[in-house]
């Protein structure tokens, strides 16, 4: 493999899966710009001795074509990443908020996308100055404050990526970029990874063409792909498109066992199924034998998630009810519509995971990796 990254750990030897997945499926154009800021970033971090969480966020993209038209895509909107980051910096964190280009950011979260435009915040006359309305200002100073102290003080460095490919060529180069930092290295997969993708060998060039005129009848008039000998993933049969996927490589046992051994990790596991939850969240964690799975449904995320710690514990953390924000339909989840009730001001959960993250890595910095009670390096 080649490696332009961190100092490479001396026990590390790349699986076959890792070699094959990055030797067939290309680099991201920007991944040196990337490489570049980060280890500045990192560098300075580690002479401050701080800590440094690696935040993933937002959906990510599996193209159908090379030239690409068409996608899958996910539900996230990056919430969670990019309200979790700020609690990161609050906490003490320098962050790397490694994201889907145009999901939300920290800071610009509060006044940006469609349910928060900055200019319902804004008032000016047709030739005055514009200013930010009396009633968000003191809101609006808290966001900018941090917003400027984090810019100064170089705590938070933003890189995009769109498709599962350059998520997970990103997430390798500043795993093993972020080795120096240590057990101060932290990593919170809040990111929303597609389990399949198309692989670069099964990728067709060009826009799938849908019209009769190009379709193949029948299927069987063989694409460019196919007179070279490959079945195209995404193809049509008929009028239908087909498409085969194959799965994405499990990445976090790769992160775990070999890009980020001293680190802290934590994942988070989405379901839709509360029966399934707390299982799944345990399997992941004996899987791949990280430190902590942050277990979350669907329709429940912003005010409920389940804590499965190494060592088997289970912990619910919740918003509580008269704390929750409103959505957009002005509907809470006891059905509570807008208007004056029993609300206090709305609370983020991530306002509380964060903090309760920190102290377990905290914990383990101070007493060493629970999953090595001997002190054993990895
Ligand atoms: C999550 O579960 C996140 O909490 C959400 C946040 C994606 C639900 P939003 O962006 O949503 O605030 O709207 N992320 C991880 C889900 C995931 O893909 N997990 C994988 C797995 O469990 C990879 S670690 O296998």
């Amino acid at each position: 493999m080649h490696r332009t990254a961190g100092e490479p750990d001396a026990h590390y030897t790349p699986t076959d899966i890792e070699m094959e997945y990055f030797a067939a499926n290309p680099k991201p154009g920007d991944l040196d710009r990337h490489s570049t800021l980060a280890r500045t970033f990192i560098e300075h971090h580690v002479e401050h001795k701080r800590r440094v969480a690696l935040v993933t966020s937002g959906g990510t993209t599996v193209p159908l074509e090379n030239q690409t038209v068409r996608f899958i895509d996910n539900f996230s909107a990056g919430t969670r990443g990019a309200t979790s980051a700020e609690y990161f910096l609050e906490n003490g964190y320098a962050v790397i908020f490694l994201h889907r280009q145009f999901s939300l950011l920290p800071y610009s979260r509060h006044y940006s996308h469609s349910t928060n435009c900055f200019l319902d915040y804004m008032t000016g006359t047709e030739d005055g100055p514009v200013v930010v309305q009396n009633d968000y200002q003191q809101q609006m100073a808290s966001v900018l404050r941090r917003y400027r102290k984090a810019k100064k003080e170089n705590t938070l460095l933003l890189l995009p990526f769109v498709t599962v490919n350059e998520y997970l060529w990103n997430l390798r180069e500043l795993a093993m970029l972020m080795h120096p930092l240590g057990a101060n290295a932290l990593f919170y997969l809040a990111a929303a990874v597609s389990d399949f993708f198309v692989p670069a060998e099964r990728m067709v060039e060009h826009k799938i063409q849908s019209g009769e005129e190009f379709a193949q009848p029948n299927g069987d008039v063989p694409s460019e792909e196919e007179q070279r000998g490959r079945k195209p993933a995404a193809h049509m049969d008929g009028k239908s498109l087909m498409i085969d996927l194959d799965p994405v490589p499990k990445f976090l046992k790769l992160l775990v066992d070999g890009w980020a051994p001293q680190a802290m990790i934590i994942s988070f596991k989405l379901e839709t199924d509360p029966n399934l939850l707390a299982s799944k969240a345990k399997g992941a964690l004996k899987k791949y034998a990280h430190h902590l799975v942050i277990g979350n449904l669907l329709n429940t995320r912003k005010w409920e998630v389940l804590f499965v710690s190494a060592d088997g514990a289970e912990k619910w953390i919740r918003v509580p009810a008269n704390r929750r924000a409103k959505s957009v339909t002005g509907r809470t989840d006891n059905g509570r519509t807008g208007g004056k009730d029993d609300r206090e001001p709305a609370l983020e959960i991530e306002s509380l995971i964060v903090p309760e993250v920190a102290s377990q890595h905290s914990h383990m910095i101070e007493h060493g990796d629970p999953r090595r009670p001997n002190g054993s390096q990895a």
